[in-house]
């Protein structure tokens, strides 16, 4: 039908539910592009090419099938939001005209707020630094690069992240940089923490209680920090803020399938046993320094007053049927 999402929504939903395109920030410009490209899709062919409400329906539909691919980073549905709450005009190529203009204005701002965030983070760092990453994250990456291109000399303790090992992206990132690189098992970074004189992480998602979801082990590390004494940053746009947990919602934290924890064989061998995998966790506000943002760097506990302000009027959902 003619609602169906057209082709290069569904590969963008396919490539986030497998990881293809994954992190917070690249998830949210790659939806808000697929929308753009849905709207292309959409004015050029059949019904929706020629009525109006039939075009809005596409696209609701395309909302809804890039929303249902990963549940956890806030940064998907806030870039629907931000796209299909602009999506306004009585012709079909005025609403096309509309999504496209506001896809481009939200990568471009998403673009600058890591800029921003960056030369925040980069501030935090001092000449001779060594940090400590988790995962890989664009925006905490963002502040390491913002350090070095500010002239400061900065190495890396580079946690390998189980189980799909997005540490070695960061190192390879990071060996780019400029940036000496040491790439360590997760198990290992208490003992690294002696080593080390910061430690940045990402986020997917900001509670208004100032709690970080982030990837799986941000919350062991950060209280591992805190016992010896090392600072803890989440680098997080503010499109990681979560408007919902301002009405009292959790965020949902998402279980992947356990063949990224355990091999086909080694399963079978082991047999009657469970296997979980949650892709995320909660660090509680206590146990993080610094939320850094385009806007500033906060305590965990004061970002609710910045996401009243940016998110107040609440957590619409427009691409609702
Ligand atoms: C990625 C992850 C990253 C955040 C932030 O998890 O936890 O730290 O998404 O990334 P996954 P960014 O690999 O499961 O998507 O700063 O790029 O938004």
């Amino acid at each position: 039908t003619d609602t169906e999402p057209a082709a290069p929504v569904r590969e963008t939903a396919e490539s986030i539910a497998t990881m293809e395109i994954r992190g917070a920030a690249t998830i949210a410009s790659a939806a808000a592009e697929a929308l753009a490209e849905q709207a292309e899709a959409a004015a050029a062919s059949g019904e929706t090419a020629s009525d109006p409400a039939a075009f809005r329906a596409s696209m609701r539909a395309a909302g809804r099938s890039l929303r249902e691919t990963r549940p956890t980073a806030v940064s998907l549905p806030n870039a629907l939001r931000y796209v299909l709450q602009r999506m306004e005009g009585e012709t079909v190529d005025e609403l096309r005209r509309s999504v496209v203009d506001a896809t481009e204005a939200f990568v471009r701002q998403l673009d600058r707020a890591q800029d921003d965030l960056g030369q925040v983070g980069a501030n935090r760092l001092a000449d001779g630094d060594t940090v400590m990453t988790h995962c890989h994250s664009t925006d905490a990456l963002a502040c390491i690069e913002a350090a070095v291109e500010q002239g400061k000399s900065i190495s890396a303790v580079v946690k390998e992240t189980r189980p799909r090992q997005q540490g070695h992206i960061t190192a390879e990132q990071l060996r780019d940089a400029g940036v000496p690189v040491t790439l360590i098992v997760d198990s290992a970074a208490r003992r690294y923490l002696d080593e080390v004189d910061h430690v940045v992480v990402g986020a997917d998602s900001i509670a208004a209680d100032g709690g970080v979801i982030n990837k799986i082990g941000t919350s062991g590390l950060a209280v591992n920090a805190r016992e010896r004494g090392v600072p803890i940053m989440t680098a997080a746009q503010t499109i990681k803020l979560h408007p919902e947990t301002l009405t009292g919602h959790t965020v949902e934290i998402e279980m992947r399938d356990e063949s990224e924890v355990i091999g086909s064989e080694a399963r079978e061998e082991i047999g009657e046993i469970a296997v979980e995998n949650p892709a995320f966790d909660v660090t509680p506000p206590r146990y993080m320094d610094a939320i850094v943002t385009e806007h500033g760097q906060f305590p965990p506990e004061s970002i609710v007053a910045l996401m009243r302000e940016l998110f107040g009027e609440g957590a619409a959902e427009p691409w609702a049927e």
